[in-house]
């Protein structure tokens, strides 16, 4: 029926602080991009590919071209230690990539530590005026479904696949105190992704700037969150309530058995060899 929104009862569609968590079935694409066509948005994403993890580029940026925001303006800006390796991966008019140099980390408590800091960053230095909306993502993943303008909010959070029918007793929050990222038993909505989130610039810059601030206290004190940048996501987006939430579909991984409530994969973290790609430290 025109103006029904279509809707799912099998999953939590909405949030206790009353915003989205966007499902296949719970939009109509053709309507959300029709809207946002009319806006020229321009949509910026983010991806490291430092060392070994070079090799995960090419499926990732093939991918992209096929399910990321088709249609839209997109720019991708990949981060690597290997500038000529960077595969020429044909984009449509419209998509654009540029390629950001960055020196050699093998550990990969450094690469976490300065990702949020070169985003933050490139978004001061050359996308505040000039994207809408941000995304990073990891690169051991592949698209495989439509990501597309559902997913556009103001600050975007991604359920973790392998959390998100626990509750909060079950999330693997950092549960030191000392730790800039404490999460006490009490708190905690969901338990979000570090690989995939976004929003528009302006807030996904005051949460680039919040988590590096707590992921250098931290350090300091000589103290690394349980699972580093997520740690401090999780901390900042309990504080900092997401305007939009994504269901796992948005990163899935391979390893995992397909739930039924999954109608569609739209990205999803491939299986790693880790003693091939990690490097030894
Ligand atoms: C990851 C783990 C240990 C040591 C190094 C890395 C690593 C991560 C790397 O050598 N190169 C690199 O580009 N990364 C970036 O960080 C990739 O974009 C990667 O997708 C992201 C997060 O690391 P992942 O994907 O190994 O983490 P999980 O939690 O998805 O397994
Ligand atoms: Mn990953």
């Amino acid at each position: 029926m025109p103006g029904d929104a279509p809707g799912r009862t099998d999953v939590q569609t909405m949030t206790s602080w009353s915003v989205p968590v966007v499902w296949e079935g719970t939009f109509d694409p053709v309507l959300l991009d029709s809207l946002y066509q009319a806006k020229n948005l321009t949509i910026a994403a983010t991806v490291f590919a430092v060392g070994k993890y070079i090799r995960f580029l090419k499926k990732f940026l093939e991918t992209m071209e096929q399910h990321f925001f088709t249609g839209f303006n997109v720019h991708v800006f990949v981060f690597t230690d290997q500038p000529n390796e960077v595969p020429k991966v044909k984009m449509a008019s419209g998509r654009q990539r540029t390629v950001k140099t960055v020196p050699t980390l093998n550990r990969w408590q450094d690469i976490s530590a300065s990702r949020m800091l070169l985003v933050l960053t490139l978004i001061e230095e050359e996308l505040r005026d000039y994207a809408d909306f941000i995304f990073c993502l990891d690169v051991d993943s592949e698209f495989h479904g439509r990501w597309g303008t559902e997913s556009l909010g103001d600050l975007v959070g991604v359920l973790h696949p392998g959390y998100y029918k626990s509750d909060r007793s079950g999330f693997p929050y950092e549960r030191r105190p000392i730790s800039k990222a404490y999460m006490a038993p009490e708190e905690g909505d969901f338990y979000y992704c570090g690989g995939a989130f976004g929003g528009n610039l302006q807030e996904v810059e005051r949460f680039c700037q919040t988590c590096s601030i707590n992921f250098w206290d931290d350090r300091i004190k000589g103290i690394e969150a349980a699972w580093q940048e997520e740690s401090h996501l999780n901390r900042y987006m309990w504080i900092n309530k997401p305007s939009k939430v994504l269901s796992p579909e948005y990163l899935w991984q391979d390893f995992l058995a397909r739930n039924p409530e999954i109608h569609l994969i739209r990205f999803s973290g491939i299986v790693k060899n880790y003693a091939e790609i990690r490097p030894n430290v």
